[in-house]
């Protein structure tokens, strides 16, 4: 049995899959990209995942893309150690509506702050027609760079995923409390937590947990998630972006 992961430490998606590897202690091996110079953008990696993004899990020779996907495939594959699935049907449904709504809304808007905040300097150094070329160049992420451009996405662009992910602490916050707590389906965590952690990191890595200091469920689901026996592996150092870009920092 062996699992290539091709992923990046930074990537939010590829920390989905990295924690629920470590949480089964699988073992794998991993093939980092460089998403800011294009490694998922070349034909060999593209002939693998035409999507152009990462994460990309090979299990003995399998190909699985999207992280999501990923996720469940490893659960079903592998239920040993832990598993992350309720066995009720009306509860799979639940989890698996929640990760719907978790990559719609916060894995989706957490994009823009973490482009704008991290990622921009490197893009505004580029030429226009770099830049072009690069935002062409992407399956799936074409819309998405033009729309941001090399001045960064607008100040109502900023605000509005603001408020899809303060609208997403609000959902998190009721649903935490409808189940009972600790986590988002009561006592045990499923895949819709491991879906939304890697968001609820990198708000904090980008200095907006301030965004739920009146809430404290997820304080303590935030308390709960970092004390998993599988986090720290997952977020070995350089899975942060304050870990990766100093400017950040700065910002204190
Ligand atoms: N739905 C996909 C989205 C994957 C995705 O957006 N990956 C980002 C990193 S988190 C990426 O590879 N970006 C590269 C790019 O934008 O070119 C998944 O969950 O696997």
């Amino acid at each position: 049995m062996a699992f290539v992961l091709y992923n990046a430490p930074q990537s939010t998606c590829s920390q989905r899959v990295r924690f629920v590897l470590n949480a089964k202690k699988l073992p794998f091996e991993e093939v980092k990209l460089d998403l800011l110079a294009g490694d998922q953008l070349k034909p060999d990696y593209l002939a693998l995942n035409p999507n152009g993004v990462v994460p990309t899990l090979v299990h003995d020779g399998t190909v699985v893309i999207d992280s999501s996907v990923i996720i469940e495939y490893l659960d079903e594959v592998f239920p040993e150690w832990e598993s992350f699935t309720p066995k009720e049907p009306a509860k799979r449904a639940a989890m698996r509506a929640l990760m719907r709504f978790i990559d719609e809304m916060p894995a989706a808007a957490v994009r823009i702050p973490t482009f704008n905040l991290a990622f921009l300097p490197r893009f505004a150094a580029m030429s226009e027609e770099e830049f072009l070329a690069f935002a062409e160049s992407k399956p799936l992420r074409k819309e998405f760079m033009l729309a941001m451009g090399r001045k960064g996405f607008s100040e109502k662009e900023m605000k509005s995923a603001l408020d899809r992910l303060a609208r997403t602490l609000v959902r998190m916050e009721d649903t935490i409390r409808a189940g009972g707590g600790p986590w988002l389906m009561g006592a045990r965590p499923t895949l819709a937590d491991v879906s939304v952690m890697p968001a609820i990191v990198r708000m904090a890595d980008l200095g907006l947990d301030t965004m739920w200091k009146d809430k404290p469920l997820i304080a303590h689901w935030f308390d709960a998630i970092r004390a998993h026996s599988a986090f720290k592996p997952t977020y070995y150092f350089g899975s942060l972006l304050t870990e990766r870009f100093p400017h950040l920092k700065k910002r204190g």
